[in-house]
């Protein structure tokens, strides 16, 4: 597993970010993990986290111009990346929506450096069923972006709820036409709980979930 992975599923369970249980999710399957990036709470685990994140793109090497975190988990996620490319060197324009219109003051639901002719990079926490960050896509187009890609830190790599043989992730890349670049996935995880001794529990929960709604990719 490349260093990133290691260091991100480190960070999210010293974080408590990844906890185990049993979780109903927004499509409403019972989880026995729950990825929470709020508890990402402090500037030294957003740091880190950052460096995780621009170490993926890294990889992955795509072109894009403009940082978008879609509001709520979003907008310190790609704040905080923004940062760590100021560190090593790039200076990229940052912006993000509110969730509600704002009819006085400077309006809008956007904040921060204009989306019109650029490439943009949508940053966000997780993709279950795509549902959030279609609606982030939707948001740059109005706004005159181009999608250039998204990162996002951990794919659940579900299946859809039509039984489509596709995760999430896997579809919203086909109809944007844009990678969905993953700091970890649900495979990761697995391989990660393979070589852990404090997790050979969760290990046959997870390897269970993987076998009911997993997708491999
Ligand atoms: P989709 O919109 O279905 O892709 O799910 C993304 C959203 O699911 C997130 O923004 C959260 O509200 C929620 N979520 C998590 O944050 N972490 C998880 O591990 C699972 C979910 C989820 O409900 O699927």
């Amino acid at each position: 597993m490349t260093d990133h992975r290691t260091r991100f599923l480190e960070l999210a369970l010293r974080a408590q970010a990844l906890r185990f249980g049993e979780f109903t999710l927004k499509s409403g399957r019972v989880s026995p993990y729950f990825f929470n990036a709020g508890h990402f709470d402090s500037g030294a685990a957003l740091a880190t986290l950052a460096g995780c994140y621009a170490d993926a793109l890294e990889a992955a090497g795509i072109g894009f111009d403009l940082l978008f975190g879609p509001a709520y988990k979003g907008i310190p996620l790609a704040t905080a990346l923004a940062s760590e490319y100021a560190r090593r060197g790039r200076d990229l324009p940052l912006a993000f929506n509110r969730k509600e219109a704002k009819a006085h003051g400077e309006g809008g639901t956007l904040i921060g450096a204009p989306l019109d002719g650029r490439r943009v990079l949508v940053v966000d926490d997780v993709i279950t069923a795509g549902t959030a960050i279609r609606e982030a896509l939707a948001t740059i187009r109005a706004a005159g972006g181009a999608p250039a890609g998204i990162v996002i830190a951990l794919d659940r790599q579900e299946i859809a709820a039509d039984g489509a043989a596709q995760s999430a992730a896997q579809a919203v890349s086909m109809e944007a036409g844009i990678p969905v670049i993953a700091v970890a996935t649900l495979a990761d995880l697995l391989a990660f709980a393979d070589g852990s001794a404090a997790l050979s529990d969760e290990r046959s929960r997870l390897q269970a979930y993987w076998g009911q709604y997993g997708v491999d990719g």
